[in-house]
């Protein structure tokens, strides 16, 4: 079935679905949660029952979008028509199970599983938010204010605030329409960019000071402890780290942004790439996800073993960086 089928036969099912239980992937990011909830309202307005279910809590600066007060945690209870999964990649990346009821999958990574009775995937999208304000709009799903910002927030999270390679055309022309329609470009700024709390300052001077180049200074890793944390009195579920990649990937040199945190058991690794290092491939190999410029894994290994592998595997699957200049 080609896209434009899939989505028609989508909206259909949505439109004809009595009760809707949408879902996020694990760690929800601004792009998920900006679709999930503008999803939820839209099927709202249409005097549906509607809600979205996450089995992680919701990042703390994402709390402040539209309707984010409703976001329920845990698992979805059964009775739902159907269950449609933002972004998840696969089944496991929901937390989720399917149970009886009419699954529908939507999703911009390359990696994606056609897991579902109907899958959406289109890899060149920017973001998840890109395709539902297609599908509300091409559909005449209701539309509001507060729809549009949690669209406008979902294409302005996953392209890095329109700055990412992945900012087309197509992302800046419906994030233009979502501005005529109500979202305030300096309201979603302030609580996606402008948000953060004293201690995340304290902890950035931390991170600093932990700083570790390559040899050619395009790739940087910083890291952060758990030491830190306890230190900061700040846990690493309520924090938001975005900013402190973002200032390492504003050094002219560096390429590649890795950020190490430190779990019970090894480290949870996020990569940020500015070029054409593909850092979804680098998570992949590592057994993670994510895309050309935004992507994680997990490993296990000491500070320093994490750090040499890691360092060492992009240098071999990307070899200009290691070169100099
Ligand atoms: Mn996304």
């Amino acid at each position: 079935m080609r896209n434009l089928e899939i989505k028609k036969k989508i909206a259909e099912k949505l439109k004809k679905s009595k009760s809707v239980a949408i879902t996020c992937h694990l760690r929800p990011d601004g792009d998920c949660i900006g679709t999930a909830l503008a999803l939820m309202l839209s099927l709202r307005e249409m005097g549906k029952i509607a809600d979205v279910f996450n089995v992680d809590t919701t990042p703390r600066f994402l709390k402040k979008l539209p309707a984010a007060g409703e976001i329920k945690i845990g698992k979805i209870p059964e009775g739902f028509e159907c269950i449609v999964f933002m972004e998840t990649s696969a089944l496991e990346r929901s937390g989720q199970t399917r149970g009886s009821s009419f699954t529908i999958h939507i999703d911009h990574h390359r990696t994606s599983e056609s897991f579902a009775d109907l899958n959406w995937i289109e890899a060149d999208r920017s973001s998840v938010g890109e395709m539902i304000f297609e599908l509300l709009m091409e559909n005449n799903f209701p539309f509001n204010k507060d729809i549009a910002t949690c669209l406008y927030a979902a294409i302005f999270s996953d392209t890095g605030g329109f700055r990412f390679s992945n900012t087309t055309p197509r992302a800046l022309k419906y994030a233009s329409l979502l501005v005529e329609a109500g979202a305030q470009p300096n309201k979603v700024s302030r609580i996606l960019l402008e948000n953060h709390k004293e201690e995340e300052l304290l902890l950035l001077r931390r991170i600093l000071d932990t700083l570790k180049f390559n040899e050619s200074h395009k790739i940087v890793a910083g890291f952060l402890m758990r030491d830190f944390l306890r230190e900061i009195s700040i846990d690493l579920h309520d924090l938001e780290t975005e900013f402190i990649m973002n200032i390492l990937r504003a050094v002219d040199k560096v390429e590649v942004v890795l950020l190490f945190k430190e779990l019970e058991d090894g480290y949870r690794v996020s990569l940020r790439s500015k070029s054409n290092v593909d850092v979804g491939k680098i998570a992949e190999y590592f057994g993670g996800g994510g895309h050309p410029q935004a992507a994680g894994f997990s490993i296990n290994l000491s500070k320093d073993e994490a750090l040499t592998t890691v360092f060492k595997t992009i240098e071999e699957m990307f070899p200009w960086v290691k070169k100099q200049g």
